[in-house]
């Protein structure tokens, strides 16, 4: 049964691959999971047509026969509990991976998505160059955490799982800014994630969306 995804028709990351049908496309990728896109519009996100897939009215969502589903970790666990590739198959460690899942969505993402959102929506006011610093804080504070966890393995437990794939995801958010370099032990596992050929695959094929088909660096070489 084919695989259908929802994206941006225009991505406002400008082809950076940091929409979350990224990370989807990358699982789909890494299981060797074909898949079809349907591109929508900020419009057509609204419409209750595809609101009837996604409550919220947003990409990405996953449709299989009469399966649908949205947000994205939950449809990458789909993916990787469907498949064989992305969760170890010993029970106890394909349960640590899934912790892995949640730690990058619930503990690493908040603070990295409100330094995000305070860029976008505050720069100018009286009080975000006060703020900024105490958003940063708290981003470090997680990824000293992180950092010292990794060390110099090359994933976070293990073999690949579908853990790393969306820390990696978390932490490509922070392209823009120095805080990732602070941590070289977590650039480097960024880079490791990004140079997988089921990355690569997944941020052409979003990117093709971007430039229409034309051919630009992958992200490594690009990025910022
Ligand atoms: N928790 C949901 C999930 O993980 O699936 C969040 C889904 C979500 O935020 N979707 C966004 C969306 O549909 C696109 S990815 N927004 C439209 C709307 O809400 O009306 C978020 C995103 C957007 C842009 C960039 N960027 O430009 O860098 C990065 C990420």
């Amino acid at each position: 049964m084919t695989i259908t995804l929802t994206a941006f028709a225009r991505s406002p990351d400008r082809g950076r691959g940091l929409a979350r049908d990224m990370p989807v496309r990358w699982a789909l990728e890494e299981v060797g999971q074909p898949y079809e896109v349907r591109l929508l519009s900020f419009t057509a996100m609204k419409e209750p047509a595809h609101r009837r897939l996604h409550p919220f009215g947003q990409i990405p969502t996953f449709e299989q026969g009469d399966l649908a589903l949205f947000e994205s970790g939950a449809i990458v666990f789909h993916i990787a509990d469907r498949h064989v590739g992305l969760l170890p198959q010993d029970s106890n460690a394909r349960a640590r991976a899934i912790s892995w899942m949640s730690a990058a969505l619930s503990t690493v993402e908040p603070p990295v998505l409100e330094r995000e959102s305070a860029r976008l929506t505050e720069q100018g006011t009286s009080w975000y160059a006060e703020r900024l610093p105490m958003l940063e804080s708290r981003i470090r504070l997680r990824l000293n955490d992180l950092a010292g966890h990794l060390g110099d393995a090359e994933w976070l437990d293990g073999e690949f799982s579908a853990g790393d794939l969306m820390m990696v995801t978390v932490l490509r958010r922070l392209g823009g800014s120095n805080l990732l370099n602070e941590f070289p032990n977590l650039a480097a596992y960024v880079a490791r994630g990004e140079a997988r050929p089921a990355f690569q695959r997944a941020f052409a094929d979003q990117l093709a969306v971007f430039t229409g088909g034309l051919q630009q660096d992958p992200p490594h070489a690009s990025r910022e």
